[in-house]
């Protein structure tokens, strides 16, 4: 199989600076020649992200389980367009700010307690990731700069319940790319983890220079697997 391009997504706590190591690290691909399509999630120019927008600024009340289902009908309507662009015959990296991890992470942590596995479901097959980057970031750095925003989830409680359950969604990818699952043989032959978490407490620099150091061999190296599916090995089919 001919090489293809890396599917990257940066996953992050909210003021971790996510967005800004997403576009620091998207001008470095395109100065390296790495051409690449910045992608975001939620998407909230589409119909779909459009009631998610409006529904994380409190515009509008929805049951808990149908807006997790809306957040996940936002990937998949976008899912073609990661595939096509990875396949795309002049090579195209995709990179992502967040994906399905935030989805369970974000759901899980409300308080109508709904199942993780429950949470995870609606994202079983999506294209999966060659790399994770998740930025940790503890609540008390979160709120040294300046604490959290207007929307919906960005309060300390929350957020600490989130940073919990990313943990747990860390500890679970780190473990079967150890086992060398299906879906994360490519980097995993390679020796390296699937989902790596950087301390997002430091400087910008420091962050951004961690992560160049992490992405420049990897994307140089490409990936000779099919694109994988994300958690279509756990029995989940
Ligand atoms: P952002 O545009 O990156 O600031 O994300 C908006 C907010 O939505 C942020 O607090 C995280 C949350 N979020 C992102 N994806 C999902 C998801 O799939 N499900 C849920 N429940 N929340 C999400």
């Amino acid at each position: 199989m001919p090489k293809r391009t890396l599917f990257i997504v940066i996953e992050g706590l909210d003021r971790s600076g996510k967005t800004t190591q997403t576009a620091i690290l998207h001008e470095r691909l395109v100065a390296a020649g790495h051409d690449t399509k910045l992608m975001k999630f939620p998407d909230r120019t589409t119909a779909i992200g459009k009631m998610i927008d409006s529904y994380l600024k409190s515009e509008s009340e929805l049951d808990d389980h149908a807006i997790h289902l809306l957040f996940s009908a936002n990937r998949w309507e976008l899912a073609s367009t990661i595939t096509q662009t990875l396949l795309h015959p002049s090579p195209i990296t995709v990179l992502c700010d967040r994906y399905a991890f935030s989805g369970i992470a974000f759901t899980a942590s409300k308080p109508a307690d709904i199942p993780f596995e429950w949470c995870r479901a609606p994202d079983v097959g999506l294209p999966a990731p060659d790399l994770t980057i998740f930025l940790d970031i503890s609540p008390e750095t979160a709120k040294e700069r300046g604490g959290y925003g207007e929307e919906r989830y960005e309060k300390e409680e929350m957020q600490r319940k989130v940073r919990a359950v990313f943990g747990r969604i860390g500890g679970e990818m780190i473990a079967s790319s150890e086992r060398g699952d299906e879906e994360h043989a490519s980097l995993a032959q390679g020796g390296r983890g699937r989902w790596v978490m950087i301390d997002a407490g430091r400087e910008c620099e420091e962050v951004a220079k961690e992560i160049w150091t992490l992405v420049e061999p990897l994307v140089k190296e490409g990936a000779d697997t099919p694109i994988g599916k994300l958690w279509i090995d756990k029995g989940l089919k």
